[in-house]
């Protein structure tokens, strides 16, 4: 990776991700693409090139490739898996035709090309516990359905046409920079933000629902070490699952009292975030990811929580 370009660089994942990658690859070799009205602000617009690039324009993304001179793209662009449930033919529209779009590009310019899949891509009929990398997939959301599609779309052009692409299966991640929007998992960011404000949590999902989860850091190391794996290395492409803690409200609650004795949540059940999980895994089997490039996380529940409740008490 030398001339990397980012899709989406202003949402959750893009805005950590794109001054990751700017910190490895120098801030001159990261351009952070966004769409109108999520331009980027502050360091992110300060410390790096950044373009316009709507998913859907073909063209644009094209010329965005050729002026930087891209060999990677970070395509971050999607709809979330509770917002795509209320606007499915948009997150088609940008999960898979900006998909397309973005392939086509690498394809013609030659760009090794990064979209991430998640745990959202599995459904009710999936083994719940220890996921399989291979296994069953029949996931009930639009979100779901663009993520399987995705994978496919994915190695479709890696087979095809000798794309080279790759890409992890996220879990929820949970962050203290940008907020995400519109996630069934957001919960496990929200109940950080509420504890550190002194506030009473009310908790969407019930107890005992347990979703694997991972830390930002984690998350960002993920989606760049597989983009450097030696190739000859790798048996799968899209996706690897990869996991690093599991847990239900009711155990993140206790970590986090742990830390703030006072800290008190209740329950209030929204139906579809609830429909949403229920048919989510419950913990992934990471073996290949850790056989076939090495993935090893670093953070677990109690040092994720003591670390984002010191961060955001700074930054609140
Ligand atoms: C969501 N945070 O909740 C996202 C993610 C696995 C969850 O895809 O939709």
């Amino acid at each position: 990776m030398n001339k990397i370009f980012v899709i989406g660089a202003t949402g959750q994942i893009g805005s950590e991700l794109t001054m990751e990658l700017r910190k490895r690859y120098g801030n001159d070799n990261v351009v952070a693409g966004y769409i109108t009205g999520a331009e980027p602000k502050g360091i992110l617009k300060e410390s790096g090139p950044s373009a316009l690039a709507d998913i859907t324009d073909r063209n644009a993304l094209a010329a965005i490739v050729k002026k930087y001179a891209i060999d990677t793209i970070y395509n971050l662009a999607a709809l979330l898996s509770v917002v795509a449930e209320s606007k499915p033919s948009l997150a088609w529209h940008i999960g898979i035709d900006g998909l397309w779009n973005v392939l086509e590009v690498a394809r013609e310019c030659g760009c090794a090309v990064f979209t991430p899949s998640s745990i959202g891509s599995f459904g009710p009929e999936t083994p719940a516990i220890n996921t399989p990398q291979d296994t069953i997939q029949r996931p009930r959301t639009m979100y779901g359905v663009t993520k399987v599609t995705g994978e496919l779309l994915s190695d479709y052009y890696f087979h095809k046409y000798g794309v080279d692409t790759r890409s992890v299966r996220f879990p929820g991640i949970i962050s203290y920079v940008t907020p995400p929007g519109g996630g069934t998992t957001d919960y496990a960011v929200d109940i950080f933000y509420y504890a550190v404000k002194g506030d009473d949590f009310i908790c969407p999902i019930k107890p005992g629902t347990k979703m694997d989860m991972m830390y930002m850091p984690d998350a960002l190391h993920a989606a760049i070490q597989i983009m450097e794996a030696e190739p000859a290395r790798l048996i799968h492409r899209n996706a690897f699952n990869i996991a690093s803690m599991s847990f239900g409200p009711e155990e993140i609650y206790e970590a986090i009292k742990g830390l703030k004795p006072d800290f008190k949540m209740s329950y209030q059940i929204e139906s579809l975030k609830q429909s949403i999980a229920d048919t989510w895994p419950d913990c992934l089997d990471d073996s290949c990811a850790r056989n076939e490039w090495d993935w090893c996380p670093r953070y677990d529940l109690q040092s994720m929580s003591k670390d984002m409740l010191e961060k955001l008490s700074l930054k609140l």
